[in-house]
Formats: structure tokens, sequence, C-alpha cells
């Protein structure tokens, strides 16, 4: 059961609900003596930092940017006297990796993983008409029983660095929004849907959670604010007669008003924009409404100039633009949940979200992708640790699909991202991860994992959990580049034989592919590296998917340059984009644009 309600904070009627955001003191703890050092009724001596953002691109010194440890945030708020007699909560979109939180001196809660929300309550301790303080602890330390794993090494100076086993940058701090939330005594907890098509009308199921024993109504508007349904109880199903469904870039939302009533007193109202749609595979089909849909996206990354994967709601609307442009039609959440924003504006755009959990780095390797491909074995679900990762691993999925479930934009479940899938102990911890998966999806959606390039056909043991089959391929970059490519699509070639022959039934879609190029640079011919060697590695891919039937979409790594650690294999970050990181066209964008505004969105229907 989770400890707090996952409902993205709102103003109703009865609810209120304040952003905390703007300038926090800061400061780093490398001695981890904060705790002791009473820290946790105030910062000896702070710098002041913005949140939400990840610190570590503010400052111009590389201690600071590369900082592994303890660091802590304050900030202090007034809370209003009207608030007696609410339960009030301060909520955290996410804090990287954990938190401990302390209100007015007091340790209020908790919590492990930097990319799900989580609340404390402070109705008790709180100081209604003066002023409070918020302190939070938090660490972005890495291990193999974390989500994202990773490990610390200590420098002879005894400073810690942070070696992640994933290919992106170890950023960390309150990089999401926090709130501070009142709610009436009686409240509105949770509530799911499910949706069912029958003829022109929606069934939609529906499931309320409260915290009391008054009546549930439930009112749905269309979105011109007509009442098209209404409905009592906790549960129940729901007619929406002429249902005008949620459909792939053709977004259509009803606003689902949840009210706790006793009589004619509102005690509690809750409202979500809501898509109707359904998810289902059959005949090697994605089907959304029973139509096929052919996915065009990418693997992003929450990731920008300066504040790093802090929320930065231009480079979200920046980025939906860019991929209207380029004709995408969905994308996936690589490599932990993005911030809520971003699932309600795909909502909105009608985009296809596949949410991955932060389940990525299993593999002990800081280039564990490289790695892999050397065919060094590992079997990575059979340490001591493993019982605790898994253990993690189960609570981020019911964190994520509590938190994300009723979004018509979320079509599938991610669960690992390039795991070991070799030995026979990967068998056994997948299917504790799926199963749990499925049990707690009211959608019942299709869950998937994304292969990476040493699960071939021959070795892995875990493709059949897929309800998808996601494949990572960089043929033409890691495996065989250049002038190599001619020798690379016929490897790739074979490989995709021998799945068509396993597979059967299953769609197949590609997760990653494509190569690095540092924008600018012009080539003729073509060099690796240079902008038109990109786009001929990425018109490989696509000869090669063409000529699979059961290939039913191509998701590019990735939508834009992204930062990494440093090193041999990276040049001031990963420029797989086809933008760059501030967001501008390479000339592969060109060349997508084209192609993909000439598939149609049920490419390759039998
Ligand atoms: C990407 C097998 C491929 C793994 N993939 C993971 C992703 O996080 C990396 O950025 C490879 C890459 O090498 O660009």
């Amino acid at each position: 059961m989770l400890q707090s309600s996952m409902l993205y904070p709102q103003d109703s009627a009865i609810r209120r609900s304040v952003r905390l955001d703007g300038m926090w003191k800061f400061q780093l703890d490398p001695q981890a003596c904060g705790t002791k050092e009473g820290w946790i009724d105030g910062l000896p001596s702070p710098d002041l930092i913005p949140v939400p953002a990840s610190f570590a691109d503010f400052y111009t010194d590389k201690e600071t940017r590369e900082f592994c440890g303890d660091f802590w945030y304050e900030t202090e708020f007034y809370i209003p006297d009207e608030w007696k007699g609410k339960e009030v909560d301060i909520r955290f979109g996410s804090v990287t990796h954990r938190a401990n939180v302390y209100f007015n001196g007091i340790e209020v809660t908790s919590h492990e993983g930097g990319f799900l929300p989580f609340c404390a309550r402070v109705t008790e301790i709180a100081r209604y008409g003066s002023l409070n303080k918020l302190v939070v602890l938090a660490n972005n330390e890495l291990s193999e029983t974390t989500l994202p794993c990773g490990s610390v090494t200590t420098l002879p100076s005894g400073r810690k660095v942070a070696k992640p086993y994933f290919d992106f940058y170890n950023y960390a701090g309150i990089q999401r929004s926090v709130w501070l939330t009142a709610t009436p005594k009686e409240s509105i907890f949770d509530f799911s849907v499910v949706h069912a098509i029958d003829g022109t009308d929606a069934l939609v199921t529906y499931d309320v959670v409260t915290n009391g024993e008054n009546q549930v109504a439930i009112e749905v508007k269309d979105e011109a604010g007509n009442i098209v349904a209404e409905a009592e109880g906790k549960n129940g199903e729901i007619c929406i007669p002429n249902v005008r469904l949620w459909k792939v870039l053709d977004a259509y939302l009803y606003k689902f008003t949840i009210r706790i009533v006793d009589g004619d007193a509102v005690i509690d109202e809750y409202a979500q924009d809501i898509g109707v749609r359904t998810v289902a595979i059959r005949n090697n089909q994605i089907l959304i409404n029973d139509e096929p849909v052919y996915l065009k996206g990418f693997g992003k990354h929450e990731d920008s100039d300066i504040v790093g994967r802090g929320f930065n709601i231009g480079a979200m609307k920046r980025d939906f633009e860019l991929m209207k442009w380029v004709g995408a039609n969905s994308f996936r959440t690589s490599h932990y949940p993005y911030s809520e924003e971003i699932y309600q504006m795909a909502d909105r755009e009608g985009f296809l979200i596949t949410d991955e959990v932060p389940a990525v780095g299993m593999f002990p390797s800081l280039m564990n992708f490289a790695e892999a491909s050397t065919g060094k074995q590992t079997a990575f679900f059979a340490q001591d640790t493993t019982p605790e990762l898994l253990k993690n691993h189960l609570i981020q999925v019911e964190e994520m699909i509590a938190r994300d479930k009723n979004h018509a934009c979320v079509f599938a479940w991610s669960l690992l991202n390039e795991p070991d899938t070799l030995d026979e102990s990967s068998t056994v911890y997948f299917e504790k991860v799926f199963d749990r998966c499925r049990e707690l999806d009211p959608q019942k959606r299709p869950r998937t994992f994304s292969l990476l390039m040493n699960s071939t056909p021959d070795k892995c043991k875990c493709w059949q959990l897929s309800d998808f089959l996601s494949l990572n391929r960089y043929f033409g970059w890691y495996v065989m580049g250049g002038a190599d490519i001619e020798s690379a699509e016929m490897m790739f070639r074979k490989e995709m034989d021998a799945w068509a022959e396993l597979v059967g039934e299953r769609p197949m879609i590609f997760t990653e592919y494509g190569g690095d190029t540092n924008g600018g640079i012009d080539k003729l011919p073509s060099v690796m590296w240079s902008q038109e060697y990109q786009i001929e590695c990425l018109e490989m891919c696509h000869r090669v998917f063409d000529s699979y039937p059961f290939v039913k979409g191509e998701q590019i790594w990735n939508f834009a340059d992204f930062q990494t650690t440093e090193g041999i294999m990276r040049m001031d970050g990963n420029k797989k984009g086809i933008f760059t990181r501030q967001r501008q066209p390479k000339r592969a964008a060109y060349y997508i644009k084209q192609r993909w505004e000439n598939l149609s969105d049920d490419y390759k229907t039998e």
C-alpha cells in the first residue's frame, strides 16, 4: 500500500495547492556531518540555488559539479490560518536519488528513488499563520541495489565519485516542483479508469479510493463543458454515449470530476482530463481503439542546458513542437519516469508514451552496452544484493503505475532497459517484475523491456515475457560502422531472420538505433560522426525495418543530444540526437521528417 496519494496537486473548490519553487538555500555536506551538527534546524553556510533544477551545471568548479554524497536544501514559507482543520502535505515531484525531509525540525518522511513523487504529512506540526521551515537532506550515490544502478568510488583525497552503469549524467537535486497542499480530512486518495468501447459508446469502469464512508459522485464533461455522463458510488461503470475517442495525434479529453458528497455538501473534489481509448496487441499489431498504429518517435531524456534534468517547461514545449514538426507520434521515457507535466501534455497532443521505470544499468560496467558486445557475461540477477534490488524495483513499478495509470498517452510499460538476459537468474527476476506490473495496472497495458545488443534470439532468456519486443540495435554504429555498413546490414538481417522464426505473432519495435554526429560536421563522402553518416546509418536501419512486416515501430536514439559522464566515447555528451541539445535540427532531422510524413500512422497494416 502506498504511503501517500499520487494524485497531481490541484486547486478545486475544496483543495488548495501552492508551488514552493524558487531560490532555496543549498549546501553540500561532503563529510556527511549535517545530521549530527543539527542542519535539520537550518543550514550553517548555504548558497542559494533554483528549485526545480539539477545542481550540477550552475557551478564553475568541477568539484561541485561532480559532487557525490549528501547535500541539503532549505526553504521557509507561511501556512495560512484558514488551513487549520485541513490535512497539509508537502509534495515533492521527485528528489534524486533519495531524500530525508525535516519540517520544523522534525523528520517527516524519507523516500528512495529519484524520479517519482512522494508526500510528507505535516498537519500536526505545521505552524498556522506563521513561518515554517522545510529542510531536505538529499543524496545522489548509486549502488547495485538502487534504480538506476551504479557504484561510488573514493579518490585518494577522500572525495566520492559516482560511477553510473548508464549513459546519462548522474544529475541530482530537487529536480521537479515542490508543492504545499491542503486537502480535507475526508479526501480522494486515488482513482482509476478502464475503458471499453461498445459500438458508438464508451464504457468506463472506475474505482475511487477515499479514506471515508461518504458517497462518491462522478461527473464527466466533454470539451465544450456539457455533462455527458454521471454516476454514484466509489466504483462502477459509466457510459459515455457517442464517445469521441482519444486518438493518436487527435486527442480528445473529457473532464472526469470526482466528488465526495454528503447530501448537498461537497466534501472533496478532484478533476482530471481523461482520454478514452483502448490498447491491445493482436496478430502482430499494436492496436489503439482496435486500429493498428506504427510507432514513429524517439527515446528521449529530461536534459537541457543549465538546469540539467530539472523540469524545464520551455524545453517541454519546444520538444513537443519539434516532435510534431518531424512527424513523430510517440516516445519512450528512457530511462526513468518523466515529470508529470510531460504526460499531461502528451495526453493533450495525442502522443503515445512507453513509460519506463528507472531500471537501467543492470549490468556491472560504466559502458554496459559496449562491454556487453564483447561477449563477457555476468549473472547480474544472481548476486547477494539481488533481493534488495528487486524490492526497490517492485516499489518503483508500483509508484510509477499509481502515478501514471490514468493517462491516455501511456500505452505500455517498459520494465527494464538493457539488462542482463543471458543467465537463468534473469528470467526468475523478470517474471516477478512483469507479474507485479500486470497485477497493478488496472488497464492491463502491454509490458515490454529494451533488449541490449547481446540479447540475441539464440541467447536471450527473457524476450517471451514482453507483450511486444523492444530492441536496441546499433548496427552501423557500435557494430561495423563506416565503410563496413554493408556488412552491418547483412548481420542485422541475419538477426532479424532469426527473430522472425522465433517470435511468431508478437510485434517488434526498435527503441534505440542511430549514431553520433556533431551538428556542423559535414563530409563528402561521409565518415562516421559526420551529419551525412548519421543519415546513412538511419537509412540502412530503415531499409531493414521496412523489410520485416512484424516491425511495428521505430524510435530513434535520441531525440536530442544529452549530457553524459565524460570519457573517450563521449564528446561533451552523447551526440546521437536528431536535434542538438539546444533543440535545433541536424541534417538528419530533415531526412526523418520526410520519411515519417510519408509513413502513415497505420503503416504495414495487413
Ligand atoms: C545508448 C544497447 C544500447 C544501449 N543504449 C543505452 C543508452 O542509454 C545509450 O545512451 C546505448 C548509446 O550508446 O548511445
